[in-house]
């Protein structure tokens, strides 16, 4: 079988970490890999299947006789850098918003729109990890009953923040159990240990945030449908992994929950787990390192007509960016693209 020569540019980041055990866990075919970051992280090493892997300093030569480069190193990064490794024949999986509305890239969920994914286009985008899990549930649902609308309300776990935003709810929630005084927030607007925070990135002129946006825009352009209208409210809840999500849909044709519980149970990467008479529906304990996408509590909307409502949950550092991004080069190789 062939191998693959793999860059990780981030490599020292949550994601990043993430990204180089799914490499691992999915046994993608690695010839070798590099592991690349800032000035800061220059000296450290990171094991990789057992080895020490020293950690090199990003530069424009990094993609220089690599196949794939595994971005997550922030939006401006992947901006400055990512061209250039594109241009030297390596393909990019951008992890950051930079390239994600950019009508040369792909934006692509293996589920959904694997047929994005072509030769010539070097540069490829990661969806946001709470668009990620929602068009994952919502892409055979709109197959088979024509999606009209979506309104949704996330609950995201503080690691889609990084490394300070699970400090501050760690550092929140030590203080609390030994009785001190609450720490200063360092990562987000307010105490979000015993909290909700409405608010994830900073408002638009609209009203919504850029995350909400973000759902917005790229639900249309991975499903491939300028007419799904999707009305986003996140919020930061005070769990560690996998965010969740309360999605309502209308459909053009009626979609009964028993027909919907068929389409979601078959479709790939989903795992149903609808019992309420045992209590069964997912939660984020449940999916935490887990690599799939839970749907439950799929119900009738009993205020309108073809109304249909469930619950989402996946880890948001797994489908939601590492496993997605190994999915997207799993499925170049797949093609005979790299
Ligand atoms: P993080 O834990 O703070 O890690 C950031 C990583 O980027 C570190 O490896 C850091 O290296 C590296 N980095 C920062 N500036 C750099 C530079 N100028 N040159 C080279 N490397 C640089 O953050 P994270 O949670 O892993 O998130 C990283 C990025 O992934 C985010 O900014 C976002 O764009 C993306 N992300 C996407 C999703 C999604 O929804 N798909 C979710 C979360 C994050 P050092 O250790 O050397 O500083
Ligand atoms: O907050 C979350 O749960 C997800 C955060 C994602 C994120 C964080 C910082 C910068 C992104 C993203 O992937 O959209 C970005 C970004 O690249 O814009």
């Amino acid at each position: 079988m062939k191998k693959y020569k793999v860059a990780v540019v981030g490599a020292t980041g949550v994601v990043g970490n993430e990204m180089i055990k799914m490499l691992e866990n999915r046994n993608f075919p690695v010839e070798s890999v590099r592991f690349l970051a800032s000035e800061r992280s220059v000296g450290k090493t990171l094991k990789f299947k057992g080895q020490d892997i020293a950690v090199e300093l990003l530069t424009h030569d990094g993609g220089k006789g690599m196949d794939v480069a595994l971005f997550s190193a922030g939006g401006q990064t992947s901006k400055d850098f990512a061209p250039s490794f594109a241009k030297d024949g390596c393909f990019v999986i951008d992890n950051s918003s930079a390239w994600r509305m950019d009508d040369n890239c792909p934006l692509v969920v293996p589920e959904v729109n694997p047929q994005d994914l072509v030769k010539d286009k070097k540069i490829i985008a990661n969806p946001n990890c709470s668009t990620i899990q929602m068009v994952v549930a919502l892409k055979p649902l709109h197959d088979y009953a024509k999606i009209k609308r979506v309104i949704v309300s996330t609950y995201q776990s503080v690691s889609g923040a990084g490394s300070k935003g699970i400090a501050d709810l760690e550092a929140q929630a030590k203080a609390y159990g030994k009785g001190e005084k609450m720490p200063e927030p360092k990562k987000f607007p307010y105490q979000i240990a015993f909290n909700l925070i409405p608010q994830i990135d900073v408002f638009d002129p609209n009203g919504y945030t850029k995350e909400e946006m973000k759902m917005t825009n790229e639900t249309m352009k991975i499903m491939g449908d300028k007419n799904i209208a999707v009305s986003a409210t996140c919020v930061r809840v005070p769990v560690f992994r996998a965010h969740s999500e309360s999605v309502w849909i209308e459909t053009e044709k009626p979609l009964s929950p028993e027909k919907a519980k068929e389409l979601l149970s078959s479709a790939k990467g989903i795992e149903l787990m609808d019992d309420v008479s045992k209590s069964i529906y997912p939660m984020p304990i449940q999916a935490s390192d887990m690599q799939k996408t839970y749907v439950g509590r799929v119900r009738a909307d009993i205020s309108c007509k073809n109304g249909l409502t469930f619950w989402v949950v996946s880890d948001n550092l797994l489908k939601g960016a590492a496993l997605n991004a190994v999915e997207i080069a799993e499925m170049l190789v797949a093609k005979g693209i790299i």
